[in-house]
């Protein structure tokens, strides 16, 4: 049988080094499907079916995040009703700036523009959320428009969308187009160029740095690979480093200078070196909430990006240097000067050995029936060195965030910018097909696991058998409640937890792991957790460990200000769970008054 363009299209993706596509069949990609199973005996790619597309495009957006720098994720849906499910997938991965190449079925040519069954004008339903988009009409576009598409979300770290009229996809592939005008010949390959600010610039940033007299470093994931040099340079400016969502894994939590989150989901430490300090280097990050940056005009700062579109957006920078971090980190040590006076750092360093302690005891603290910090607080004891970690949308983001304490060599990720629900369980998926020697761990609410997670149990036992090493652990915190958003009521709008909107169904999750083959663990016990954790992660297949959270215990932001504790207390004056919440939120912060 003659190659048809489904079948270049692999062939070429497979010469661009891609290594699975997540997805979900239909009519739409028929020709795919076919193609797919040719393709399985010449080396791929193979296909990985999840049980929803928003599924696919999460997977296709963690393969990005975890597999490692400059590779793209891809993922594949039929036309109408599977483009439409792929597209918070994509708004995840463009938001993140995870490079993500999305290849979508479409009608027959013929049809378009008829109002025909599952017809939607996918050109401009992709058109916000691609950095390219194109929709190949006959067979001799195939090449550049893959060629480009994934060259183009590799750079620009976003998605790319083709469109295939199925009719198109099982044409005969036209590999090289005649040698005629109108026709193109493209080519595939990318790599990333080096990007280094000017020598005068680097300078002038060394000036500042040198001057002050507090420093404080804010990095985010684009510092990720630029870990030593960031070491090197917060040790010569003695500063502390604060660590964006997505930046978590970049630098351990081990190191007695890192301050950990920032924001409403961040640390003491972090906030008050933040509030604290005169000057501000900013690294490869987008860090949304700028309250919780200096006040414009305190601190003198020096921002690095590499993306000139992304700097300069957060506070009024003095120095603002495009370039890669490493790179243009290790062009600033040189004009460094180290810092003599070690106060402002040792305070640092005291701050953060106090932050733990917070940390444990706030754990340790009881509740109805378990404290979630305590679940965070004990796989921080035994997190294995080489796990990754992704993390959903929620109240147990606050865990991951300020209490999972990272080690070199962890990744660890989640939906820092679209902060979706449903990424947590996908992405611990991608990690494990493009890691499966190494264990991965999700943190998920019970409402993220009810939206989307539950289905993907299925997945995952379809294909355990793929991976040697089975630890897979999906951490389902079961507090019956979207707990995140209720305190968010109570604390942003002053209004009392409301049942109907916030209460969710209450269901036996590990029950429903061992009804999809896979082992289930439940906890309800602050002091049986470390056992928990250490069954979980060495168990002979993936294991879903429910633990029975309270949602009494509040998600406090570092500080307090006086309007969110007036908005509390009215809330409180009609909340169901007042008497809980208020013995709870005073304990919480009782250990940090007590403490400092
Ligand atoms: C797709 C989507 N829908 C709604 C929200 C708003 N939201 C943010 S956190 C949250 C609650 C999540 O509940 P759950 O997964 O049970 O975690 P919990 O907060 O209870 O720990 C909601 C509804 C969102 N971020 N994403
Ligand atoms: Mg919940």
């Amino acid at each position: 049988m003659a190659e048809l363009v489904a079948d270049y299209v692999l062939k070429r993706l497979r010469d661009w080094g891609v290594e699975r596509i997540y997805g979900y069949p239909g009519d739409g990609i028929n020709a795919f499907l076919g193609a797919l199973d040719r393709a399985e005996r010449s080396g791929g790619p193979p296909f990985i079916q999840a049980r929803h597309e928003e599924s696919a495009a999460f997977m296709a957006c963690g393969h990005a995040k975890f597999a490692g720098p400059d590779r793209i994720g891809v993922c594949m849906a039929t036309s109408g009703p599977g483009a439409v499910h792929l597209l918070n997938g994509l708004y995840d991965a463009k938001l993140d700036h995870a490079p993500v190449l999305a290849i979508i079925g479409q009608q027959k040519r013929a049809s378009l523009g008829s109002h025909y069954q599952q017809e939607i004008d996918l050109q401009t339903l992709f058109a916000d959320v691609s950095e390219f988009v194109e929709t190949c009409m006959v067979p001799a576009q195939a090449r550049h428009l893959v060629d480009r598409a994934i060259r183009i979300a590799l750079d620009r770290r976003g998605v790319s969308a083709i469109v295939f009229p199925n009719d198109v996809a099982e044409e005969k592939a036209v590999e090289s187009p005649p040698h005629k005008h109108g026709f193109v010949y493209s080519a595939v390959g990318y790599r990333r160029p080096r990007v280094v600010p000017r020598d005068d610039d680097v300078q002038h940033a060394a000036e500042i740095l040198n001057e002050g007299e507090k420093v404080a470093i804010l990095i985010g994931q684009g510092a990720r690979g630029a870990a030593s040099e960031v070491e090197m340079v917060a040790e010569l400016l003695g500063a502390g480093v604060a660590k964006a969502l997505l930046g978590k894994d970049v630098l351990p939590d081990h190191l007695p200078y890192v301050t950990g989150s920032i924001g409403l989901l961040g640390t003491i430490p972090s906030h008050d070196m933040i509030e604290g300090c005169d000057t501000l280097l900013m690294i490869g990050t987008t860090f949304p909430y700028a309250e919780f940056l200096p006040k414009e005009g305190k601190a003198r700062c020096v921002e690095i990006n590499i993306d000139a579109s992304l700097i300069g957006i957060r506070y009024a920078s003095d120095v603002l240097l495009i370039g890669d971090a490493g790179e243009t980190l290790r062009a600033l040590v040189p004009h460094l000067i180290r810092k003599t006076d070690r106060a402002w750092r040792q305070t640092i360093e005291e701050n953060v050995a106090s932050w733990w302690k917070i940390v444990e005891e706030r754990s340790h603290q009881d509740a109805d029936p378990m404290n979630p910090q305590r679940v965070a607080w004990e796989l921080s004891q035994v997190l294995p060195d080489d796990a990754i970690i992704t993390a959903d949308s929620g109240s147990s983001t606050n865990w991951y965030a300020r209490d999972v304490k990272l080690k070199q060599g962890n990744l660890a990720s989640l939906s820092g910018t679209l902060a979706t629900m449903g990424p947590g369980v996908p992405y611990a998926i991608a990690a494990k097909f493009a890691h499966p020697e190494r264990p991965v761990i999700c943190f998920v609410g019970d409402g993220a696991f009810q939206m989307l997670g539950m289905n993907e149990m299925l997945t995952v036992n379809r294909y355990m058998d793929r991976w040697r090493d089975k630890r897979l652990v999906f951490c389902v915190f079961n507090n019956q409640d979207l707990n995140q958003v209720t305190w968010e009521q109570r604390v942003i709008e002053g209004d009392p937890k409301y049942p109907a909107t916030q209460w969710l169904p209450d269901f036996e999750y590990a029950r429903y792991a061992e009804l999809c083959g896979l082992r289930g663990i439940y906890c309800d016990s602050g002091d049986a957790m470390r056992g928990a954790w250490e069954e979980a992660l060495s168990a002979d297949r993936p294991v879903v460990l429910e633990v029975k959270t309270d949602p009494e215990v509040p998600p406090l932001p570092p500080h307090i200000t006086l309007e969110q504790a007036r908005k509390m207390a009215m809330a409180m004056r009609s909340d169901p769970e007042r008497t809980g919440v208020m013995e709870k939120a005073l304990r919480g912060k009782l250990v940090e008054f007590l403490r400092t």
